[in-house]
Parts: structure tokens; C-alpha cells; sequence
């Protein structure tokens, strides 16, 4: 699948990735609304939805995982975390404050979170629902894999 992204100035270098700028109305009286529209600044049809909250300090590390065939676009709607993205031949690390700017979790990337703030909280869209065979959790097999 070809990703058409809207990249923004952050450079991703690892594959099956990019910068998902979300359509933002700022609002000084009211607040600010920002939009997710799949096909249009999220590169996909979107099919699940989850969040991950109730994050803190305390909670050292989440996902440690790679997809096969799954494409994601992860938002950081509340406080920070930090992705480490990993394709089995590049890493990159992206502190992530923002909420509207996502990345994209593409097929065969390992992914994982770390470093959350207390107020951190995890906006998930994806392209299929869940299957755990979808998913490569060894890192040594996720290596094979990549290579293949
Ligand atoms: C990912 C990262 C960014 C379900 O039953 N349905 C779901 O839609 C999801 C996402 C998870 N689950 C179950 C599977 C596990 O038994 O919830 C449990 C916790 O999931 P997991 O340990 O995989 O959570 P994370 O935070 O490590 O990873 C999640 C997603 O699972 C994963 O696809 O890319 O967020």
C-alpha cells in the first residue's frame, strides 16, 4: 500500500511511517477542534478505533511489537509519550507532544512507547480489526521477518 501522507517538517526515516497532520480550527473562547477523516489526512479507511489512558510515570513501556499486515495512525491526544519505531534496519525515536500530529504504525514496524506523562493519553486509528495473528510480539522473529 502506498501512504499518501501530509508530511510536515518532521522527518521519519524508518519505512511504512510518516507525519499525519490533522486539520486544526483554533479556538481561543471555545477551544480547539482538530479532524481525523480517513482517505483524506489519515491514508486509510479506518476500521477500530482504541484509546490508551490512564497513563503515567510510573508505566514504563507499551506495544514491543511489530504487524504484518495492519496499518495504524497513532495520536498522543493528551499530555506526551515517546514512539520508538524500528524496521529492522533503521530506528528512530519521536517525542510526541502534539495532538495533531499522528504517526503511522505501517505494516512490519516495531513499535513501542515509553516515557509518559501523568495526563498522557493514546488515540489509535486502524485499518482492520483486532487479530493476534497479526501480530509479531518476539523481537528476533519480528528480525526475520523484516528481512524477508
Ligand atoms: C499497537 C499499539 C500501539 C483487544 O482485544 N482489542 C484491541 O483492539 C486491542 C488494541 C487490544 N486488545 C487486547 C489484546 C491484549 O490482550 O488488549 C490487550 C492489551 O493489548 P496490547 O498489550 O497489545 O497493548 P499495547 O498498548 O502494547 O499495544 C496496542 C495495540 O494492541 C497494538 O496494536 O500497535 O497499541
Amino acid at each position: 500500500m502506498t501512504l499518501k501522507l501530509i508530511l510536515t517538517g518532521m522527518k521519519i526515516k524508518v519505512k511504512n511511517s510518516g507525519v499525519v497532520k490533522l486539520q486544526l480550527y483554533k479556538d481561543a473562547k471555545r477551544g480547539n477542534l482538530a479532524i481525523i477523516e480517513a482517505m483524506k489526512n489519515v491514508p486509510f479507511a479506518i476500521k477500530r478505533a482504541y484509546l490508551i489512558h490512564k497513563l503515567s510515570k510510573k508505566i514504563k513501556v507499551r506495544g514491543e511489537h511489530a504487524h504484518k499486515k495492519l496499518t495504524q495512525a497513532m495520536f498522543c491526544v493528551s499530555g506526551s509519550c515517546t514512539l520508538h519505531l524500528d524496521d529492522g534496519q533503521n530506528r528512530q525515536s519521536v517525542r510526541m507532544t502534539d495532538s495533531t500530529h499522528g504517526i503511522i504504525l505501517g505494516r512490519g514496524l516495531w513499535h513501542s512507547m515509553t516515557d509518559f506523562s501523568d495526563d498522557c493519553a493514546i488515540l489509535i486509528v486502524a485499518d482492520d480489526y483486532y487479530k493476534e495473528s497479526d501480530y509479531i510480539r518476539d523481537y528476533q522473529k519480528f528480525l526475520k521477518y523484516a528481512k524477508r
